[in-house]
C-alpha cells in the first residue's frame, strides 16, 4: 500500500484511521478508496456541464470554454453554471422540507390521537410557536392548539402567494432587504417547483435572475423547512438542554446488542429510544446472551437523539462504513438522506443487518421494515428484536476500536438564552456585551458534512481549534458537531484549554463550552433564531447582516449544505465553503455570489479549498464587521471596561427569584 492509502491520510480521526488501516489489510473497500479511484469529473465539478435537455449534454470545456462558448441551444457558460447551482439549492431544500412536512403530519396525527405513540411533550414550545403564528392558545386544550399549529404550518408548503409564516420571525431590516430584491419566499413547494421550472431547457437564462430565485428557494428552506422541522421536533420530543454523552466507535459494547439509528428523521428513533429501555425487551436481549441493549447513532438522526436523550454518536457521514467494520453492530436502521448505499453490500461481509425504514428510501440488499407513524411502536419493536436476534450471530471479525470521548450537547437557542440570565431574565445581553467589549471576537457557525476527499473531519478540527484560539465562539451542527465530538472538543475542559483568554473568560463565567452543539442540520435554523435575538438585543447590528458572524462548511458534499449556505447568505451571513467551487467555471456567477449578494444582503458564498485561507477570510469578515459597527478593536487578551458577568451562583439566585446583578461587560 502506498502512502496515499494510509488510513491516517484518509481521516484526521485516529479511531477512524485505525479502522481504515484494518480495512486495507482485509481488502474491504470504503468511500475513501472510492474517492481515490473516482476522480471528480472536471467538467461537472465546476458546473460547466449541462444535461437538462437531450440536445446535450453540453460540456463547455476546452475550445467550448472561450468567451463565446455556448451549448447547442445557445446557453452561455454562466447560465449553465447558475442553473446547475439553483438545482442544487432546490434539491437540498426538498430534502429538509420534505422531512419537515412529515414532522408536521406527525404533529397533526399526534394532536388528533391518530398516532397513539406520539404526544405533545413541550407545551411551552407549542405555545411559543402558536404565538408566532397568531393562534389562540390560552384556555384551549393542548391538542387543539397542536392541531391548529400543524394545519397552519402545513399551508406554508403549498402556499401560492403571500409569504411564509416564519418570514415574520426575521429582523424587520432583514425582511426589508428580502422584499426589496424580491426574495421573500412564498410556499416552500412553490419555490422548489419554480426553481426546477426556471432551470429546465429554454426558460430563465439570466444568471443573476436565476440565482435570485435560488436565494428565494433557500430562504424557504431556512425560514421554512428547517425552522419548522426544529420547532415541531421540539414540540413533540422536547426542547434540548445540555446533556452528557459520548462519541466515536468506542460507544459500541462487546457484551451488549448494538443498534444504530442513522439518517435524519427523529420520529422512529425517538420510539426506538423508548423500546430499548423496555424491561421486557432488555430481558429478551439477555435471553440471547447479551447484557443489554446499546443504542447509538450516526449522522443527523444521531444528533436528534443525542440532543434530547444523550444517546451516544458513532460520528458523522464518513464513519458509517467504518462503524459496520467494527464488527460490533448487530443492526443499523436507516431512514433518509446521507446513507451510503455501500453499507448494504458491506454489511454482508459482517453479521450486521441493514434495515431501511422509510417509505421513501429502499436500498438493494437491505431488509425493509416500513415505518408508519400510526404504528410506530410496532415498527420500533420489530427493528429492536431483529437487532437482538442477530446478536448471537456476531463473530469476532472486525476492527474492535475502543476510542471514545465525552461530550456535551443540547444547546437549543432557548437554553442559550436561559443560561445568559436564568429563566426569569434570559437574554442575549451578556453575549452581545462580550462581543462589543472584544472578549468574544465574533461567532462562527461550523457546519456541514465531513468528506472523504479531504482528510475527513480534519478541516473541521483545524478550524474549530484555530477559531476558538482566536476568541471566536463556535456554534456547530450536523457532521461538523460530530467531527468536533469525535475529536474530544465538545467538553468545556478540552475546549477551554484551547480557547483564547477572552472567550475562555466568558465561557467560564456563563458556564458554557466554547463550541456549542446546536443539533442536526435542520437545526441550523436555531442559528438564524440566535442571530435574530442578537439583533433584537441591541448594541450590534439591527439586522442579521453586519454581525461579526460567519458560516463555514469546510467539508460539505450534500446539496442540503448548499441550500443552507445560501439561506445564510440571503439572511446576511458571509459563508465560506471548502472544496472546489461548483460554480468555478463562471467568474460572473462567482462574482454575483460574493459581491452582488454582499451588496444586497450583507451575506455571500465563497468556495475556498485551503483551510488556512478559510480561516483568514472568516476572521477578515469578522473584523470588518466589528469595524463597521464601531466596536472595540479586537486585540487578544485585551478587553473593554470590566463589569460583572453573570456566574452560575448568580443565575441560581435569579432562578430562585432573587435580584439580578448588573450584567454586562
Ligand atoms: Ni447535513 Fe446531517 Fe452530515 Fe452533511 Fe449529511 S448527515 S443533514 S448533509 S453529511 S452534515
Ligand atoms: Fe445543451 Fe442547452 Fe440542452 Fe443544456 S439546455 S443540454 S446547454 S442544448
Amino acid at each position: 500500500m502506498s502512502d496515499v492509502h494510509s488510513g491516517i491520510k484518509k481521516s484526521a480521526d485516529a479511531a477512524a484511521g485505525k479502522i481504515i488501516s484494518w480495512a486495507e489489510i482485509e481488502k474491504l473497500e470504503t468511500c475513501f478508496d472510492r474517492a481515490n479511484r473516482l476522480k471528480p469529473c472536471p467538467i461537472g465539478e465546476t458546473g460547466a456541464c449541462c444535461r437538462v435537455c437531450h440536445m446535450g449534454p453540453c460540456r463547455l470545456v476546452g475550445k467550448n470554454a472561450e468567451e463565446e462558448a455556448v451549448g447547442v441551444c445557445g446557453a452561455s457558460l454562466s447560465t449553465i453554471v447558475a442553473r446547475n447551482f439553483v438545482r442544487m439549492i432546490a434539491g437540498g431544500t426538498s430534502a429538509h422540507s420534505d422531512h419537515a412536512r412529515d414532522m408536521v403530519h406527525t404533529l397533526h396525527a399526534a394532536a388528533t390521537g391518530e398516532a397513539k405513540d406520539f404526544h405533545i411533550r413541550d407545551v411551552k414550545k407549542l405555545y411559543k410557536v402558536a404565538g408566532i403564528l397568531g393562534i389562540e392558545f390560552e384556555g384551549r386544550a393542548v391538542n387543539d392548539v397542536g392541531k391548529d399549529v400543524a394545519e397552519t404550518l402545513l399551508q406554508d408548503f403549498g402556499r401560492q402567494g403571500g409569504e411564509l409564516n416564519y418570514v415574520r420571525r426575521a429582523p424587520g431590516k432583514t425582511q426589508e432587504r428580502w422584499k426589496k430584491y424580491g426574495i421573500t419566499p412564498r410556499g416552500i413547494d412553490r419555490e422548489v417547483v419554480e426553481s426546477m421550472h426556471r432551470t429546465t431547457m429554454g426558460v430563465d437564462h439570466d444568471p443573476d435572475h436565476l440565482l435570485t430565485q435560488g436565494l428565494r428557494t433557500a430562504l424557504a428552506d431556512g425560514w421554512g423547512g428547517c425552522m419548522v422541522s426544529s420547532d415541531i421536533t421540539d414540540i413533540l420530543f422536547g426542547t434540548p438542554k445540555p446533556v452528557k454523552a459520548e462519541a466515536s466507535f468506542g460507544i459500541f459494547k462487546e457484551d451488549e446488542v448494538n443498534l444504530i439509528v442513522h439518517g435524519h428523521e427523529p420520529t422512529l428513533a425517538e420510539i426506538i429510544v423508548e423500546v430499548v429501555s423496555d424491561p421486557a425487551m432488555v430481558e429478551y436481549a439477555k435471553s440471547k446472551g447479551a447484557k443489554g441493549i446499546n443504542l447509538g447513532g450516526m449522522c443527523c438522526t444521531a444528533n436528534e437523539v443525542l440532543m434530547r436523550h444523550g444517546i451516544p454518536t458513532a460520528g458523522g457521514f464518513t464513519n458509517q462504513e467504518l462503524g459496520i467494520m467494527t464488527g460490533l453492530v448487530d443492526a443499523i436502521t436507516v431512514d433518509v438522506q446521507c446513507i451510503m448505499p455501500a453499507i448494504a453490500k458491506l454489511s454482508k461481509k459482517f453479521h450486521t443487518k441493514v434495515i431501511t425504514n422509510s417509505k421513501k428510501a429502499m436500498i438493494p440488499g437491505a431488509v425493509h421494515v416500513e415505518y408508519d407513524e400510526h404504528s410506530a411502536r410496532e415498527t420500533a419493536e420489530t427493528i429492536v428484536r431483529m437487532a437482538i436476534d442477530n446478536f448471537p450471530n456476531r463473530t469476532t471479525k472486525g476492527s474492535h476500536v475502543t476510542d471514545k470521548f465525552p461530550l456535551i450537547a443540547g444547546f437549543s437557542h432557548e437554553y442559550i438564552e436561559y443560561m445568559q440570565g436564568g429563566s426569569w431574565r434570559g437574554s442575549f445581553r451578556p453575549l452581545n456585551d462580550a462581543i462589543m467589549a472584544g472578549r468574544i471576537r465574533g461567532v462562527v457557525g461550523l457546519a456541514g458534512c465531513d468528506n472523504p476527499r479531504v482528510p475527513s473531519t480534519g478541516l473541521h478540527r483545524f478550524l474549530a481549534e484555530e477559531l476558538i484560539k482566536n476568541d471566536v465562539l463556535i456554534v456547530s451542527t450536523g457532521c461538523g458537531s460530530a467531527a468536533c465530538g469525535t475529536a474530544g472538543y465538545l467538553t468545556p475542559e478540552t475546549a477551554l484549554e484551547m480557547a483564547g483568554p477572552g472567550l475562555r473568560e466568558v465561557c467560564e463565567a456563563i458556564g458554557i463550552p466554547p463550541i456549542l452543539h446546536l443539533g442536526s442540520c435542520v437545526d441550523n435554523s436555531r442559528i438564524l433564531t440566535i442571530a435574530t435575538a442578537m439583533a433584537a438585543e441591541g448594541g450590534l447590528s439591527e439586522e442579521i447582516g453586519g454581525m461579526p458572524a460567519v458560516g463555514i462548511a469546510p467539508e460539505w458534499m450534500s446539496e442540503k449544505a448548499i441550500a443552507i449556505g445560501c439561506y445564510f447568505a440571503a439572511s446576511g451571513v458571509p459563508v465560506i465553503f471548502g472544496g472546489h467551487s461548483p460554480v468555478g467555471a463562471s467568474k460572473e456567477v462567482e462574482d454575483i455570489m460574493t459581491k452582488v449578494w454582499f451588496d444586497r444582503f450583507m451575506g455571500s458564498l465563497h468556495f475556498e479549498p485551503d483551510p488556512e485561507k478559510i480561516l483568514a477570510l472568516a476572521l477578515q469578515y469578522i473584523d470588518a464587521a466589528r469595524d463597521a459597527l464601531k466596536l472595540r478593536k479586537y486585540e487578544p487578551g485585551k478587553f473593554g471596561a470590566e463589569r460583572v458577568l453573570l456566574d452560575m451562583a448568580a443565575r441560581r439566585e435569579i432562578d430562585k427569584g432573587g435580584a439580578r446583578p448588573h450584567v454586562g461587560l
